[in-house]
């Protein structure tokens, strides 16, 4: 399952991603592997693989972002989820997510110490999804001591732009958030400062990472391929990073890649 890590320019797509907020690291995921994390994903929504604790959200039926319904849980089985959070708690992802390629990745611009924030599937189905807003994923929403700024995308099938691929605004994570809150970056916002015409489709092949910075403004379209769009995408932070909520007790976060540098 591990992609062979040597053979990624780690520094390069560091170095690509801090200047522009995102890089391609190259195909970390050979068919194999892709195999058999798009049957775990299709046998997780379709109740075969069950797990307590994931988070499911079903796409709206209009395909339009406003009318999604939240706190509903997994609704029985189908491909028409638009998200899977908590899938750290699933063994073949979990063991994905640890891949030696993400770890020279991640030691490289965290350290040592490393724990993620969320692990989760982002699903078009092939009837054609739900459109996700400009966004960047942190600020006050997320109730952290610091935002994290690594998240690796994984394509588990061809994301051409008609799949409704991941589009970014070039740069924009230099400007920070958009608003304290983080999250979907308001209309206004947007027009002003030309997101539209800036946008930047990174079409990606089935098997290829994404370095995508949390504060990148970031979205996705629908699918009109009629084939299903699968991704699966991790965000790393520091060790150090505290769970500031106070309304219910302070999430801790799950430690990865062991204790122990790869030499
Ligand atoms: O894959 C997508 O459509 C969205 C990706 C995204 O928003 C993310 O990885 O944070």
């Amino acid at each position: 399952m591990p992609p062979p890590d040597s053979s990624f320019d780690v520094a390069g797509a560091l170095a690509h991603f801090r200047a522009h907020g995102w890089a391609r690291l190259g195909v970390v995921a050979g068919s194999e592997t892709l195999d058999r994390l798009r049957a775990r994903a299709d046998d997780i929504m379709l109740g075969r693989v069950v797990h307590e604790g994931l988070f499911f959200q079903r796409d709206s039926a209009t395909g339009r972002y406003e009318d999604l319904e939240f706190g509903r849980g997994w609704e029985g089985p189908g491909l028409g989820y638009r998200k899977i959070e908590k899938l750290e708690i699933d063994p073949v992802f979990r063991a994905w997510l640890e891949n030696p390629a993400f770890e020279r990745v991640a030691r490289a611009f965290i350290g040592d110490e490393i724990v993620i924030y969320r692990a989760m599937l982002f699903n078009k189905e092939a009837r054609g999804g739900t459109d996700l807003p400009w966004h960047q994923d942190g600020g006050s929403f997320w109730g952290l001591s610091r935002d994290p700024e690594l998240q690796i995308w994984t394509a588990l099938d061809d994301a051409p732009a008609e799949a409704g691929c991941v589009e970014v605004v070039d740069g924009s994570h230099l400007g920070g958030l958009a608003t304290p809150l983080g999250g979907t970056v308001p209309a206004d916002v947007a027009l002003r400062a030309g997101a539209e015409p800036r946008a930047l489709p990174l079409p990606a092949r089935a098997g290829e990472a994404l370095l995508i910075h949390n504060y990148v403004w970031h979205r996705s379209g629908r699918n009109a391929t009629g084939r299903p769009r699968r991704a699966f995408t991790t965000s790393y932070m520091s060790a150090a990073t505290r769970c500031m909520r106070t309304r219910r007790a302070p999430r801790s976060f799950l430690r990865v890649f062991g204790r122990t540098a790869l030499g």
